[in-house]
């Protein structure tokens, strides 16, 4: 069923368009934003939160999301639209539970809808399902042979190539896979030593599978050297987002425990990247994560916070807000806690 919400919005400064820092919706909570442009319109596949009765825990249990809805607008500050189910975990047949943070992509006018979700052993996996439409409904969902973790993005290269990034650590098991294979047990690097990156593997043609195993993304400081997993204020903890300015990669993450969205640059989409600064101070909740999308000539930051909820970190709402690049390349800190 679809519902069309006319923005509502109460203004935060002068300076900025009404629709900036407002829920996109209210009549759902929706969180982990990955917003593209198709066809002339934006569309947002964010992550459907839901009540949970589950106490929160360190893997995440209660973020127990069973479905996905996709949201569209023409322009920023547009009505925004909402379809209804684009895809429910009662329709992947290998999944248990945690429909977490997806991304999408289109291929030769086909829709791919990529998410993690845990299989029926517990193990977080990639799963993929397409479409006719960039809305959906999205079907036969397909498991990534050779995906594990979460949080999966797809970029779109300017050479027509497709590559997935997938990771985060803590809930999100990146520790369990430092062996190959998942391990029982967390695994993660002391503080002096590399902390754990992100993987990145190429898609093939048929946008369902990966052309080689995933592999890590080596995120460096200002030296040149990996970050460390102490350095908790830039080290990778979940959500990656790639977008491309002006001939440079941008890798973005969020650093967790420490509540920040992050970025690095670099010359191609497999790394290294290097550290450069913060792109979005923390937010009310614990989570943050977001896309960084272009609409026409601008820039847009998509984010989430648990305002609407009172700051329940599992009940959280869709955000947005123009992004500023600098003559430099570097991003403009945006700050939208409230
Ligand atoms: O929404 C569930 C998880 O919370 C996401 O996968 C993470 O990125 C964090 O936002």
């Amino acid at each position: 069923q679809q519902t069309s919400i006319a923005p509502t919005h109460s203004s935060q400064s002068s300076s900025e368009p009404q629709y900036a820092h407002e829920p996109l919706v209210t009549h759902i909570y929706t969180a982990d934003p990955s917003a593209h442009v198709f066809n002339g319109r934006i569309y947002i596949y964010p992550s459907h939160d839901i009540e949970s009765d589950i106490a929160p825990n360190a893997e995440g249990d209660h973020f127990a999301m069973r479905d996905y809805r996709v949201l569209s607008m023409d322009k920023p500050g547009g009505e925004v639209t909402e379809y209804g189910v684009a895809l429910d975990l009662d329709d992947v047949p290998w999944a248990s539970r945690q429909m977490w943070a997806p991304d999408a992509a289109e291929k030769d006018g086909r829709f791919y809808l990529y998410f993690p979700v845990k299989d029926q052993q517990g193990i977080f996996r990639i799963g993929v399902a397409a479409a006719e439409k960039p809305e959906g409904p999205f079907t036969n969902p397909l498991l990534i042979e050779g995906s594990y973790s979460m949080d999966p993005a797809v970029y779109k290269d300017d050479d027509n190539q497709y590559y997935l990034y997938v990771g985060g650590i803590s809930g999100g098991q990146l520790q369990r896979w430092t062996q190959g294979n998942f391990s029982d047990t967390d695994q993660y690097p002391a503080d002096h030593e590399p902390a754990l990156m992100p993987k990145i593997a190429r898609l093939n043609d048929d946008m369902v599978s990966i052309a080689e195993p995933l592999m890590d993304v080596q995120l460096l400081d200002e030296n040149g050297k990996p970050l460390l997993a102490g350095d908790n204020d830039r080290r990778f903890f979940e959500a990656v987002w790639v977008h491309k300015h002006n001939g440079t990669y941008y890798f973005s993450w969020s650093t967790g425990d420490t509540h920040k969205i992050v970025y690095a640059t670099g010359d191609n989409p497999y790394g290294p990247f290097t550290y450069q600064g913060v792109v979005l101070e923390p937010v009310t909740g614990w989570t943050n994560h977001h896309s960084i999308t272009r609409f026409e000539d601008k820039w847009y930051l998509f984010y989430h916070d648990s305002s609407l909820s009172g700051g329940q970190t599992h009940l959280r709402s869709v955000k947005m807000t123009e992004l500023i690049h600098r003559e430099d390349g570097s991003i403009e800190t945006i700050s939208a806690f409230k």
